[in-house]
């Protein structure tokens, strides 16, 4: 079973604080991962007030890249510092937890397609390692370098490991319809476009439309739920909404 989960950058840290860890929270997550017998586990956290505060300070987002090294190294170091936290929090607890830096891997086409290789994933899985990714800088053909989301990362681990199941922990309980309900599955889009609009805006900001898309086009189903239910979600349960296209994507 090879699970993949991502930990929202807002879960971990306090996100109106720069670079500001949530202890108690990345306490709890990482006591429910080390609590956990999900076989092989890949994590993804996001950039909360690391990577998200030093982005926007230098204007670059997942479109709109850069070729300014003190900016790309701004925006890594930061997101290095809360993996390290991260692994820390993890290492802590007895969880084989190693690195994996996006900017060293990873790569986007002209067109902004993400090409992550998981070879190098895959075999720190098999031999028993945790390894755990985060949003990053990437550098992107005639751009420079941009911002690739965890998010993104969760989609192409997925699909280039065969993943059996994926998670997204994130501060909201699920997928909320518009009485602030949470909508317990979602097999096609069209079945919650009401809720959550069209995409078009949200693709560059990366809102819960675009997650929706991302995670119905993947082959393995998907979860979405708040931290509280992490341990449900590790344990094989569906907290929150689970997402699994019944339909071929069109
Ligand atoms: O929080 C963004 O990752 P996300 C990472 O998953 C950076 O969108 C560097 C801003």
């Amino acid at each position: 079973m090879t699970v993949v989960l991502k930990l929202g950058g807002s879960v971990i840290t306090e996100k109106d604080e720069p670079e500001t860890i949530d202890d108690e929270r990345l306490g709890a997550v990482a006591a429910s991962v080390a609590g956990a017998e999900t076989g092989r586990l890949v994590l993804v956290h996001g950039g909360g007030s690391f990577g998200h505060h030093h982005a926007s300070a230098h204007g670059v987002s997942r479109t709109r890249g850069t070729h300014d090294v003190v900016a790309v190294r701004e925006i890594h170091d930061a997101m290095k510092r809360l993996n390290d936290a991260v692994l820390d929090a993890l290492s802590g607890r007895g969880v084989p937890a190693v690195p994996v830096h996006p900017f060293s891997a990873a790569r986007r086409d002209g067109d902004g397609a993400l090409d992550l290789p998981t070879r190098g994933v895959g075999t720190m899985l098999a031999e028993g390692f945790v390894p755990v990714l985060h949003g990053d800088v990437v550098a992107h053909v005639g751009e420079g370098a941009t911002i690739v989301s965890g998010d993104e990362l969760v989609v192409s681990l997925a699909d280039g490991l065969g993943a059996d199941r994926v998670g997204l922990c994130s501060t909201v309980p699920g997928v909320l319809d518009d009485a602030g309900e949470v909508i317990p599955e979602i097999g096609g889009y069209d079945e919650v476009a009401r809720y959550l609009g069209e995409s078009a805006s949200t693709d560059v900001t990366g809102g819960m439309a675009a997650k929706v898309r991302a995670l119905l086009d993947l082959e393995a189903p998907a979860s979405v739920f708040g931290p509280g239910t992490l341990a449900d979600f590790l344990a094989g349960g569906s907290p929150g909404t689970e997402i699994a296209r019944e339909d071929e994507p069109t």
